[in-house]
């Protein structure tokens, strides 16, 4: 039987998981910065253990030769999302890429498992450049609610400990938690304006204390030393006062300060 040398085998999967890790992570980071809705909550990843490998080529009678040509779960990211609704919008950014081929989809969500599981997965070729040269690998990009996601997790544990024979009486009772997850994202979206307002809100406030701040750190080291105490307990009384129009003010004329003592 062929010796699997698994580290050189698997070190391009987890350059590909690592750089896709990177790419989506920067996607949500990018509209958080530019103030604009992200759909992305959260983004992980994992490479498929040597382990987890012999038992799916096992199963679906791989033979050793053939485990990188047709598992194409090696390298994993998961996409989790906060409403139901942000997972076409997910979709449609993995779509516009032109950095990865996608192969296959499979929507999961809309004709869920007998399991109860629930998930949108996208097959893709990644290209690398390895210091052998270019070469692709496949990935698959789960895209799921967290309310999926704490679904498929617990699940997932039940599997292994069962050695996927979850007894039938359990089975049950995960499938009634599947659905109860599915009404938790649905009754979610009922109020998903009124939460992404909130977070929007919060986000800009935070945003416009980090430039106050970043501000007033600069002035130090220009302004006086009173003029700088009574701008700082001018912040004090209007960060106490919660109000967003008098931060805003306050924050402009820091900022045209800013530009006077450049001048
Ligand atoms: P791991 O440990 O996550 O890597 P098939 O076996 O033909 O159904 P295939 O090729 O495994 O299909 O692809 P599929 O069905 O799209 O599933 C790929 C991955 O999705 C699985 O990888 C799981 O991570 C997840 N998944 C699919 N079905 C279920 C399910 O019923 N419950 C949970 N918790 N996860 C599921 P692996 O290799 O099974 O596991």
């Amino acid at each position: 039987m062929e010796i699997i040398n698994w580290k050189e085998l698997l070190f391009p999967y987890e350059q590909a998981v690592d750089e896709l890790l990177l790419k989506f992570r920067s996607l949500d980071k990018e509209c958080r910065h530019l103030g604009i809705y992200s759909p992305i909550d959260a983004v992980t990843g994992r490479l498929k253990r040597p382990s987890s490998i012999l038992e799916k080529a096992g199963k679906k009678r791989i033979s050793p030769d053939r485990i990188e040509a047709e598992i194409e779960d090696i390298a994993g990211i998961r996409i989790l999302c906060q409403f139901v609704e942000d997972i076409p919008k997910v979709i449609e950014m993995v779509r516009n890429r032109n950095d990865m081929t996608i192969v296959e989809e499979r929507d999961y969500i809309t004709n869920t498992k007998p399991s109860g599981y629930r998930s949108y997965h996208i097959i893709i070729r990644y290209p690398l450049h390895t210091a052998m040269g270019a070469r692709e690998v496949p990935a698959e990009i789960q895209i799921r609610t967290n309310a999926m996601n704490f679904w498929a997790t617990a699940e997932h544990s039940l599997r292994y400990k069962y050695s996927g024979n979850i007894p039938k009486e359990l089975q049950d009772r995960l499938k009634n938690c599947a659905e109860a997850a599915f009404h938790l994202d649905t009754e979610m979206a009922t109020i998903r304006e009124e939460i992404t307002n909130a977070q929007q809100l919060s986000e800009i406030r935070n945003n416009l204390v980090a430039n106050i701040l970043e501000n007033m750190h600069n002035l130090y080291f220009v302004a006086k030393l009173d003029d700088m105490n009574e701008l700082n307990r001018e912040f004090i009384e209007i960060w106490n006062s919660d109000d967003m129009d008098l931060l805003r003010e306050f924050n402009t004329r820091l900022n045209v300060m800013a530009e006077m003592y450049r001048i």
